[in-house]
Protein backbone atom coordinates (compact mmCIF):
# COMPACT_ATOMS: atom_id res chain seq x y z
CA UNK A 1 0.00 0.00 0.00
CA UNK A 2 1.20 3.59 -0.98
CA UNK A 3 0.36 5.56 2.40
CA UNK A 4 -0.92 9.21 1.17
CA UNK A 5 -1.12 10.85 4.69
CA UNK A 6 -0.92 10.04 8.37
CA UNK A 7 -3.42 12.31 10.80
CA UNK A 8 -2.06 12.09 15.25
CA UNK A 9 -3.89 12.77 17.48
CA UNK A 10 -2.97 13.23 21.17
CA UNK A 11 -6.51 12.75 22.80
CA UNK A 12 -6.77 12.94 26.73
CA UNK A 13 -9.87 10.49 28.05
CA UNK A 14 -11.52 11.05 31.46
CA UNK A 15 -10.92 7.70 33.35
CA UNK A 16 -13.65 6.22 35.77
CA UNK A 17 -11.00 6.03 38.74
CA UNK A 18 -6.90 6.62 38.92
CA UNK A 19 -5.23 3.88 37.82
CA UNK A 20 -2.96 3.53 40.42
CA UNK A 21 -0.02 0.55 40.32
CA UNK A 22 3.33 0.95 42.02
CA UNK A 23 4.97 3.09 39.38
CA UNK A 24 2.03 6.06 40.38
CA UNK A 25 -1.02 7.00 39.79
CA UNK A 26 -2.35 7.64 35.85
CA UNK A 27 -5.61 10.24 36.53
CA UNK A 28 -6.42 10.71 32.85
CA UNK A 29 -5.46 8.54 29.99
CA UNK A 30 -3.43 10.25 27.22
CA UNK A 31 -3.51 8.17 24.32
CA UNK A 32 -2.14 8.56 20.43
CA UNK A 33 -4.31 7.44 17.99
CA UNK A 34 -3.16 7.40 14.01
CA UNK A 35 -5.24 7.61 10.90
CA UNK A 36 -3.45 6.38 7.76
CA UNK A 37 -4.91 6.99 4.49
CA UNK A 38 -3.48 5.13 1.58
CA UNK A 39 -4.44 3.97 -1.28
CA UNK A 40 -6.41 1.37 -0.54
CA UNK A 41 -8.32 2.81 1.86
CA UNK A 42 -8.03 4.40 5.43
CA UNK A 43 -6.91 2.41 8.87
CA UNK A 44 -6.90 3.69 12.47
CA UNK A 45 -4.19 2.54 14.92
CA UNK A 46 -3.71 2.74 18.84
CA UNK A 47 -0.17 3.74 20.69
CA UNK A 48 -0.65 2.47 23.89
CA UNK A 49 2.07 4.69 25.62
CA UNK A 50 0.59 5.89 29.02
CA UNK A 51 0.59 9.34 30.02
CA UNK A 52 4.54 9.00 31.84
CA UNK A 53 7.27 7.14 31.28
CA UNK A 54 7.19 5.15 34.66
CA UNK A 55 5.96 1.64 33.16
CA UNK A 56 8.18 1.94 30.14
CA UNK A 57 10.29 4.62 28.37
CA UNK A 58 8.01 5.43 26.23
CA UNK A 59 4.83 8.25 27.01
CA UNK A 60 2.41 9.60 25.14
CA UNK A 61 3.19 13.09 24.13
CA UNK A 62 6.58 11.71 23.35
CA UNK A 63 5.49 8.82 20.84
CA UNK A 64 3.09 11.95 19.33
CA UNK A 65 6.31 13.49 18.49
CA UNK A 66 8.53 10.13 17.48
CA UNK A 67 5.68 9.29 15.35
CA UNK A 68 5.32 12.81 13.27
CA UNK A 69 8.71 13.31 13.36
CA UNK A 70 10.58 10.70 12.65
CA UNK A 71 8.35 7.47 11.75
CA UNK A 72 5.79 8.58 9.97
CA UNK A 73 8.12 10.01 7.25
CA UNK A 74 9.71 6.94 7.18
CA UNK A 75 6.29 5.89 5.55
CA UNK A 76 5.53 8.65 3.49
CA UNK A 77 8.92 8.38 1.49
CA UNK A 78 8.96 8.48 -2.33
CA UNK A 79 8.96 4.87 -3.85
CA UNK A 80 7.48 3.25 0.07
CA UNK A 81 5.48 0.73 0.05
CA UNK A 82 4.28 -1.16 3.28
CA UNK A 83 1.63 -3.74 4.39
CA UNK A 84 1.00 -5.16 8.09
CA UNK A 85 3.63 -8.22 7.38
CA UNK A 86 6.68 -5.43 6.11
CA UNK A 87 6.06 -1.95 7.96
CA UNK A 88 8.27 -3.33 10.55
CA UNK A 89 11.10 -3.35 8.65
CA UNK A 90 10.17 -0.11 6.99
CA UNK A 91 10.37 1.57 10.46
CA UNK A 92 13.05 -0.10 11.62
CA UNK A 93 15.71 2.62 11.05
CA UNK A 94 14.74 3.95 14.17
CA UNK A 95 15.97 2.35 17.50
CA UNK A 96 13.37 1.38 20.14
CA UNK A 97 10.22 3.10 20.40
CA UNK A 98 7.95 -0.07 20.36
CA UNK A 99 5.14 1.39 21.08
CA UNK A 100 5.06 4.68 18.70
CA UNK A 101 6.02 1.62 15.75
CA UNK A 102 3.01 -0.51 17.62
CA UNK A 103 0.77 2.39 16.60
CA UNK A 104 1.42 2.71 13.31
CA UNK A 105 1.61 -0.79 12.47
CA UNK A 106 -2.27 -1.34 13.35
CA UNK A 107 -3.13 1.28 11.16
CA UNK A 108 -1.67 -0.39 8.36
CA UNK A 109 -2.66 -3.54 9.06
CA UNK A 110 -6.50 -2.15 9.58
CA UNK A 111 -6.46 -0.40 6.40
CA UNK A 112 -5.11 -4.14 4.84
CA UNK A 113 -7.91 -6.05 6.73
CA UNK A 114 -10.63 -3.67 5.75
CA UNK A 115 -9.69 -3.44 2.24
CA UNK A 116 -9.64 -7.75 1.96
CA UNK A 117 -12.76 -7.56 4.34
CA UNK A 118 -11.37 -9.51 6.82
CA UNK A 119 -10.87 -9.68 10.51
CA UNK A 120 -7.72 -9.23 12.82
CA UNK A 121 -9.37 -12.57 14.75
CA UNK A 122 -9.27 -14.49 11.35
CA UNK A 123 -5.59 -12.86 9.90
CA UNK A 124 -3.81 -13.35 13.08
CA UNK A 125 -5.89 -17.76 13.05
CA UNK A 126 -4.19 -17.39 9.58
CA UNK A 127 -0.78 -15.92 10.72
CA UNK A 128 -0.22 -17.94 13.27
CA UNK A 129 0.26 -21.36 11.39
CA UNK A 130 -3.85 -21.75 10.58
CA UNK A 131 -3.08 -21.69 6.99
CA UNK A 132 -1.31 -24.75 7.03
CA UNK A 133 -3.31 -26.71 9.78
CA UNK A 134 -0.02 -26.64 12.05
CA UNK A 135 1.55 -25.90 15.15
CA UNK A 136 -0.82 -22.90 15.55
CA UNK A 137 -4.62 -21.93 15.85
CA UNK A 138 -6.59 -24.11 12.70
CA UNK A 139 -9.92 -22.81 12.04
CA UNK A 140 -12.04 -20.26 13.10
CA UNK A 141 -11.44 -19.75 16.65
CA UNK A 142 -13.28 -19.09 19.59
CA UNK A 143 -16.45 -16.76 19.48
CA UNK A 144 -15.35 -15.38 22.98
CA UNK A 145 -12.78 -15.37 25.52
CA UNK A 146 -13.02 -15.30 29.57
CA UNK A 147 -13.38 -12.10 30.46
CA UNK A 148 -10.76 -10.54 33.04
CA UNK A 149 -10.50 -7.35 35.16
CA UNK A 150 -7.63 -5.49 36.82
CA UNK A 151 -8.04 -3.53 40.12
CA UNK A 152 -5.52 -0.77 40.88
CA UNK A 153 -3.93 -0.14 44.78
CA UNK A 154 -6.82 0.86 46.28
CA UNK A 155 -7.15 1.67 50.52
CA UNK A 156 -7.59 -1.77 52.29
CA UNK A 157 -11.02 -1.97 53.54
CA UNK A 158 -12.53 -1.31 49.98
CA UNK A 159 -10.82 -3.78 48.58
CA UNK A 160 -13.25 -6.61 49.47
CA UNK A 161 -15.94 -4.18 48.00
CA UNK A 162 -14.00 -3.62 44.60
CA UNK A 163 -13.86 -6.90 43.79
CA UNK A 164 -17.51 -7.94 44.85
CA UNK A 165 -18.63 -5.32 42.09
CA UNK A 166 -16.65 -6.51 39.77
CA UNK A 167 -17.57 -10.59 40.61
CA UNK A 168 -21.22 -8.81 40.13
CA UNK A 169 -20.47 -7.51 36.83
CA UNK A 170 -19.33 -11.07 35.51
CA UNK A 171 -15.67 -10.84 35.14
CA UNK A 172 -14.84 -14.37 36.79
CA UNK A 173 -10.71 -12.90 36.65
CA UNK A 174 -9.04 -10.04 38.39
CA UNK A 175 -6.18 -9.34 38.93
CA UNK A 176 -5.09 -7.27 41.73
CA UNK A 177 -2.21 -4.74 42.16
CA UNK A 178 0.02 -5.25 44.89
CA UNK A 179 2.98 -3.55 46.62
CA UNK A 180 5.00 -3.62 49.93
CA UNK A 181 2.73 -2.70 52.47
CA UNK A 182 -0.47 -3.64 50.16
CA UNK A 183 0.31 -7.52 50.39
CA UNK A 184 -0.90 -10.19 51.78
CA UNK A 185 -3.93 -8.56 53.35
CA UNK A 186 -5.25 -7.45 49.94
CA UNK A 187 -5.03 -11.09 48.87
CA UNK A 188 -6.50 -12.02 51.62
CA UNK A 189 -9.69 -9.26 51.61
CA UNK A 190 -9.74 -10.12 47.90
CA UNK A 191 -10.06 -13.85 48.49
CA UNK A 192 -12.74 -13.52 51.62
CA UNK A 193 -14.93 -11.28 49.57
CA UNK A 194 -15.33 -13.86 46.43
CA UNK A 195 -14.17 -17.13 47.73
CA UNK A 196 -14.31 -18.81 43.80
CA UNK A 197 -12.91 -15.82 42.17
CA UNK A 198 -9.75 -16.31 39.76
CA UNK A 199 -7.48 -13.84 41.51
CA UNK A 200 -4.33 -12.65 40.15
CA UNK A 201 -1.62 -10.45 41.25
CA UNK A 202 0.60 -7.98 40.27
CA UNK A 203 2.80 -5.57 41.84
CA UNK A 204 4.85 -4.25 38.91
CA UNK A 205 8.13 -5.32 40.28
CA UNK A 206 7.82 -3.57 43.31
CA UNK A 207 9.40 -6.17 45.68
CA UNK A 208 12.80 -6.58 46.65
CA UNK A 209 15.46 -8.91 48.39
CA UNK A 210 13.96 -8.89 52.01
CA UNK A 211 10.42 -9.36 50.55
CA UNK A 212 10.95 -13.11 49.69
CA UNK A 213 9.25 -15.09 52.05
CA UNK A 214 6.17 -12.93 51.59
CA UNK A 215 6.20 -12.96 48.05
CA UNK A 216 6.61 -16.88 48.76
CA UNK A 217 3.65 -16.76 50.98
CA UNK A 218 1.59 -15.09 48.38
CA UNK A 219 2.29 -17.44 46.12
CA UNK A 220 0.27 -20.19 48.57
CA UNK A 221 -2.54 -17.93 49.64
CA UNK A 222 -4.61 -18.67 47.00
CA UNK A 223 -3.72 -16.50 43.75
CA UNK A 224 -3.54 -18.50 40.15
CA UNK A 225 -0.86 -16.46 39.26
CA UNK A 226 1.79 -13.58 40.40
CA UNK A 227 2.66 -10.39 37.75
CA UNK A 228 6.29 -9.11 37.68
CA UNK A 229 6.70 -9.64 42.01
CA UNK A 230 10.38 -8.33 41.51
CA UNK A 231 12.43 -5.70 39.67
CA UNK A 232 13.30 -6.68 35.88
CA UNK A 233 16.64 -7.12 37.06
CA UNK A 234 16.54 -9.31 39.72
CA UNK A 235 16.52 -12.36 38.08
CA UNK A 236 17.60 -14.28 40.86
CA UNK A 237 14.70 -13.56 43.13
CA UNK A 238 11.96 -14.85 40.22
CA UNK A 239 14.39 -17.75 39.52
CA UNK A 240 13.93 -18.86 43.48
CA UNK A 241 10.29 -18.09 43.64
CA UNK A 242 9.86 -19.93 39.83
CA UNK A 243 11.57 -23.36 41.23
CA UNK A 244 9.20 -23.16 44.99
CA UNK A 245 5.86 -21.05 43.71
CA UNK A 246 2.48 -23.40 42.87
CA UNK A 247 1.64 -21.27 40.17
CA UNK A 248 2.88 -19.22 37.70
CA UNK A 249 5.82 -16.21 37.43
CA UNK A 250 4.45 -14.14 35.01
CA UNK A 251 6.81 -11.50 33.56
CA UNK A 252 5.83 -8.19 32.57
CA UNK A 253 7.97 -4.86 32.74
CA UNK A 254 10.79 -8.08 32.58
CA UNK A 255 9.12 -8.75 28.99
CA UNK A 256 9.92 -6.30 26.46
CA UNK A 257 11.02 -8.52 23.82
CA UNK A 258 10.80 -11.89 23.10
CA UNK A 259 14.63 -12.62 23.31
CA UNK A 260 14.49 -11.33 26.59
CA UNK A 261 11.83 -13.28 27.40
CA UNK A 262 14.17 -15.93 26.15
CA UNK A 263 16.53 -15.28 28.51
CA UNK A 264 14.57 -15.56 31.26
CA UNK A 265 12.89 -18.59 30.52
CA UNK A 266 16.74 -20.05 30.15
CA UNK A 267 17.89 -18.95 33.48
CA UNK A 268 14.02 -20.30 35.11
CA UNK A 269 13.40 -16.68 36.06
CA UNK A 270 9.84 -16.65 34.43
CA UNK A 271 7.09 -19.41 33.97
CA UNK A 272 4.48 -17.36 32.35
CA UNK A 273 4.72 -14.24 30.43
CA UNK A 274 2.37 -11.36 29.76
CA UNK A 275 2.43 -10.53 25.70
CA UNK A 276 1.57 -7.00 25.52
CA UNK A 277 1.48 -6.01 21.30
CA UNK A 278 1.78 -2.89 22.11
CA UNK A 279 5.42 -3.04 24.40
CA UNK A 280 6.67 -5.40 22.01
CA UNK A 281 6.41 -3.42 18.71
CA UNK A 282 3.22 -4.61 17.70
CA UNK A 283 1.15 -7.54 16.46
CA UNK A 284 3.75 -9.20 14.10
CA UNK A 285 5.80 -8.99 17.08
CA UNK A 286 3.62 -10.53 19.49
CA UNK A 287 2.66 -13.73 16.98
CA UNK A 288 6.34 -14.14 17.00
CA UNK A 289 5.91 -13.98 20.87
CA UNK A 290 2.68 -16.13 20.77
CA UNK A 291 5.19 -19.01 18.83
CA UNK A 292 7.69 -19.33 20.98
CA UNK A 293 6.03 -19.70 24.13
CA UNK A 294 4.48 -22.53 22.29
CA UNK A 295 8.17 -24.16 22.20
CA UNK A 296 9.30 -23.13 25.18
CA UNK A 297 6.02 -24.38 26.96
CA UNK A 298 5.53 -21.16 28.28
CA UNK A 299 2.13 -20.14 29.93
CA UNK A 300 1.25 -16.97 28.46
CA UNK A 301 -1.98 -14.00 29.59
CA UNK A 302 -2.93 -11.49 27.16
CA UNK A 303 -2.10 -8.05 28.76
CA UNK A 304 -3.78 -5.61 28.96
CA UNK A 305 -2.65 -1.35 28.92
CA UNK A 306 -5.87 0.37 29.70
CA UNK A 307 -6.49 0.88 25.47
CA UNK A 308 -9.25 2.35 24.03
CA UNK A 309 -11.98 0.63 22.52
CA UNK A 310 -9.61 0.28 19.19
CA UNK A 311 -6.55 -1.11 20.97
CA UNK A 312 -8.79 -3.38 22.78
CA UNK A 313 -10.06 -4.76 19.72
CA UNK A 314 -6.83 -5.92 19.03
CA UNK A 315 -6.45 -7.17 22.29
CA UNK A 316 -8.93 -9.80 22.35
CA UNK A 317 -8.46 -11.00 19.03
CA UNK A 318 -4.67 -11.87 19.67
CA UNK A 319 -6.08 -13.32 23.03
CA UNK A 320 -7.95 -16.09 20.72
CA UNK A 321 -5.16 -17.28 19.89
CA UNK A 322 -4.54 -21.01 21.47
CA UNK A 323 -1.42 -20.02 23.71
CA UNK A 324 -3.24 -17.93 25.92
CA UNK A 325 -4.05 -20.04 29.05
CA UNK A 326 -3.86 -17.78 31.77
CA UNK A 327 -7.00 -15.43 31.89
CA UNK A 328 -5.95 -11.94 30.80
CA UNK A 329 -6.55 -8.00 31.25
CA UNK A 330 -9.89 -8.72 28.94
CA UNK A 331 -12.25 -6.44 29.89
CA UNK A 332 -13.99 -3.43 27.73
CA UNK A 333 -12.09 -0.03 27.46
CA UNK A 334 -14.99 1.55 29.65
CA UNK A 335 -13.70 -0.32 32.58
CA UNK A 336 -11.48 2.50 32.57
CA UNK A 337 -12.55 5.16 30.65
CA UNK A 338 -15.18 7.52 30.88
CA UNK A 339 -15.06 8.54 27.31
CA UNK A 340 -14.31 6.98 23.89
CA UNK A 341 -14.36 7.57 20.83
CA UNK A 342 -14.12 4.04 19.57
CA UNK A 343 -17.50 1.33 20.24
CA UNK A 344 -16.19 -0.57 22.62
CA UNK A 345 -16.27 -4.43 22.89
CA UNK A 346 -18.95 -6.57 23.83
CA UNK A 347 -18.86 -7.84 27.23
CA UNK A 348 -21.30 -10.95 27.94
CA UNK A 349 -22.11 -13.39 30.49
CA UNK A 350 -18.40 -12.98 31.60
CA UNK A 351 -17.13 -13.70 28.26
CA UNK A 352 -15.85 -11.20 26.00
CA UNK A 353 -16.84 -11.24 22.11
CA UNK A 354 -13.94 -11.61 19.58
CA UNK A 355 -14.53 -9.06 16.96
CA UNK A 356 -15.31 -10.60 14.13
CA UNK A 357 -15.74 -7.57 11.76
CA UNK A 358 -13.77 -6.35 9.00
CA UNK A 359 -10.19 -4.69 10.41
CA UNK A 360 -9.42 -4.17 13.87
CA UNK A 361 -12.01 -2.30 15.21
CA UNK A 362 -15.44 -0.29 13.62
CA UNK A 363 -15.09 3.31 13.01
CA UNK A 364 -14.94 5.73 15.96
CA UNK A 365 -17.21 8.65 16.83
CA UNK A 366 -15.94 11.71 15.24
CA UNK A 367 -17.85 14.11 17.45
CA UNK A 368 -15.82 12.56 20.55
CA UNK A 369 -12.66 12.30 18.89
CA UNK A 370 -12.46 15.84 18.07
CA UNK A 371 -13.94 16.64 21.54
CA UNK A 372 -11.13 14.72 23.04
CA UNK A 373 -8.45 15.91 20.95
CA UNK A 374 -5.75 18.42 22.47
CA UNK A 375 -2.94 17.79 19.50
CA UNK A 376 -3.24 17.21 16.13
CA UNK A 377 -0.98 17.34 13.03
CA UNK A 378 -0.60 15.81 9.47
CA UNK A 379 1.90 14.22 7.88
CA UNK A 380 1.29 13.82 4.20
CA UNK A 381 3.60 12.49 1.26
O1 LIG B 1 1.26 -3.80 34.85
O2 LIG B 1 -0.05 -4.96 33.68
C1 LIG B 1 0.37 -3.86 34.04
C2 LIG B 1 -1.84 -1.21 32.47
C3 LIG B 1 -0.90 -0.30 32.04
C4 LIG B 1 0.42 -0.53 32.30
C5 LIG B 1 0.82 -1.68 32.99
C6 LIG B 1 -0.12 -2.60 33.40
C7 LIG B 1 -1.47 -2.35 33.16
C8 LIG B 1 -2.50 -3.25 33.63
C9 LIG B 1 -3.66 -3.57 32.73
O3 LIG B 1 -2.48 -3.74 34.73
C10 LIG B 1 -4.94 -3.02 33.14
C11 LIG B 1 -5.93 -3.05 32.01
O4 LIG B 1 -5.57 -2.68 30.87
O5 LIG B 1 -7.09 -3.41 32.24
MG1 LIG C 1 1.68 -5.96 34.86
Amino acid sequence: MIIERVTLRLLDLPLVEPFRTAHGSTTTRQIVVARVDTDRGHGWGECSALPEPTYTAEYALGAFVTISEHLAPLLLAPGVDVDGSTIAAALSPIVGHPMAKAGLEMAVLDAELRHEEISLATHLRTMDGGALGAPGSAGPGPQSVPAGAALGLVPLDTVGARVEQLAAAGFGRIKVKIEPGADLSVVEAARAAVPGIDLQVDANGSFADQHRTLVAEIAHAGVSAIEQPFSPEAVDLAAELVATAPVPIVADEAAPTADHVADLVAAGAASGVSIKPARLGGITAALDLVDRCRSWGLAATAGGMIECGLGRHALIALSALDTFSITGDLSPGGRWLAADPWPDVTMTNGAMTVPRGPGVAPEPDPDVLDRFTVRAVTISR
